[in-house]
């Protein structure tokens, strides 16, 4: 933290949180924070991906099929999309889809990723910003953090312990269900281009429902009425952390098998309005990232990441999506949003609860397709690959929309490319200069004491941001915080 006088005699303060804890990956924020009208409060953020990203790099030249075991590795808590997507860009490339059996386990197993991720994100890394744990969590890794006056303490506060607790064990059980349709957990080994390779039995159903059961009533009983107690207990915070307004849903959890009717229905909300989405309208900037110009500007279609540790002014291994040019937050509210299911306000709070109700939609809809798997039907087909094709794979995951972008040539993949959610959320600015989703909703947060800015991790964690989605690969060389030098660049080209 650091103060210097400016011109007309203010003196902003640049608080620097790095890392950001209780997140997934390594995300720094850089805040300057000025007293404007009497409140102390943000005037500026930047939102910095400290690992340089290299998945879409290491698949060039491999086997197409490879793309699904392998990208599931990007991220340990929402493997599923993205073994998903690139299994839904396979499929695009081969023109298939997975028979009825293959698209209820898919539907199955991506549902106890939402459930297990939302259940992580409110208990074990958002709750902690509200709750005064003092005197009851008083050891390492709960103390020392943030505190804060308006920190719920008493009773309430040991209740939402208790239940921090009870949704460690939960939080298993939803892994234990994918585990049963996917072969294991978190990385599912029956998701395949064509379907799923799990043989559907009435055992494995019994064991699914048993499970989904008391998921189901934890989420009911404890999830639900903890994320509306915090809405009721902090109402300033549906006013804080609106962001840019716009929210972007590529669809999720496929209802029938043409793939035309989503439980989460893709669409998007621009500038007041309601409209369609269509992929090819989907950019990344790269001004202010760590890439190469010529990266810049592209639709994932014919994208590239080709790294470009010196460049000036760039502060993110993160590159900027946009549609049609325009900043666009994505997640659970979005999707609640677009559905129409949800539509009380953007805010910090509004995300919280809108997560939390998302992940009761998800699990009573995997009630029902439990009820729609036929024992001893083939859940996937089968087709060769083609030597040169191209292929989309669009779903949602947890933390919002997720697109893989393959081309196959000489029967090896030519071209990969992953948009995650994050990517969206923690973009910085871009070529028209304008700040990412999570810079735009810190802008404008009042913050009380610069040396524990809870507020703006407040923001940060209302969109449970996830960098090892989206910022990828670090040698072992080099700290996380480090900038790779030329040699990885040569490394990265010269694949
Ligand atoms: Ni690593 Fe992920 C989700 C994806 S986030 S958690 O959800 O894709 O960007």
């Amino acid at each position: 933290m650091k103060s210097r006088l400016t011109k007309g005699g203010r003196m902003p303060t640049t608080v620097k949180i790095d890392p950001i804890t209780r997140i997934e990956g390594h995300m720094a924020v850089e805040l300057t924070v000025e007293t404007v009208g009497g409140v102390q409060q943000v005037v500026d953020a930047r939102c910095s991906g400290t690992m340089f990203r290299g998945f879409e790099t290491l698949l060039i030249g491999r086997d197409p099929r490879d793309a699904t075991p392998y990208t599931q590795r990007i991220c340990g808590v929402c493997p599923i999309g993205h073994g998903l997507a690139s299994a839904m860009a396979l499929e695009d490339a081969c023109g298939i889809k997975p028979p009825h059996n293959g698209r209820i386990l898919r539907n199955l197993v991506l549902g106890t990723d939402f459930l297990h991720s939302h259940i992580l994100h409110f208990y074990h890394l958002a709750a902690l910003d509200y709750i005064n744990t003092t005197g009851i969590l008083d050891k390492p890794p709960w103390s020392p953090g943030y505190t804060a006056a308006d920190m719920i303490g008493g009773s309430t506060a040991r209740t939402l312990v208790e239940h921090y607790i009870t949704a460690l064990a939960i939080r298993r059980k939803a892994h234990q269900m994918g585990a049963i349709f996917g072969g294991r957990m978190p990385c599912a080994a029956s998701f395949v281009v064509g379907g799923a390779t799990d043989v559907v039995t009435s055992d494995k159903i019994s064991a699914f429902r048993s499970l989904l059961t008391e998921v189901r009533a934890f989420v009911e009983s404890s999830l639900v009425p903890d994320a509306r107690t915090l809405g009721t207990l902090f109402p300033t915070y549906f006013q804080i952390g609106a962001g840019c307004g716009n929210l972007l849903v590529y669809g999720g959890f496929d209802l029938d098998s043409g793939g035309s009717a989503r439980l989460l229905p893709s669409g998007r909300y621009t500038n007041g309005r309601f409209h369609s989405f269509d992929q090819s309208d989907i950019t990344e900037s790269v001004k202010h990232s760590w890439y190469t110009d010529d990266c810049g500007n592209l639709n994932p279609a014919s994208g590239d990441t080709l790294p470009d540790a010196e460049k000036p002014d760039a502060y993110s291994w993160i590159k900027s999506p946009r549609y049609q040019k325009i900043v666009h937050e994505l997640g659970p509210l979005a999707r609640m949003w677009i559905s129409g299911q949800y539509r009380r306000g953007i805010s910090v709070m509004d995300r919280l609860i809108a997560r939390a109700l998302e992940t009761k939609q998800v699990a009573d809809a995997m009630d029902v397709w439990l009820n729609q798997l036929v024992p001893g039907e083939a859940a996937c087909i089968q087709k060769a690959m083609p030597a040169a094709a191209s292929g989309v794979g669009l779903t949602d995951a947890p933390r919002g929309a997720l697109g893989h972008w393959i081309r196959i040539e000489d029967g090896k993949i030519a071209r990969y490319q992953v948009i995650t959610p994050t990517a969206w959320n923690a973009s910085p600015r871009d070529d028209a200069n304008q700040p990412g989703p999570i810079e735009q909703a810190l802008i404008g947060t009042p913050i009380a004491d610069t040396s524990q800015p809870i507020e703006a991790l407040r923001v940060v964690h209302s969109f449970d941001p996830c960098l090892a989605c989206s910022v990828h690969l670090v040698r072992p060389r080099y700290s996380p915080k480090h900038k790779p030098a030329a040699s990885l660049r040569r490394h990265v080209r010269c694949r």
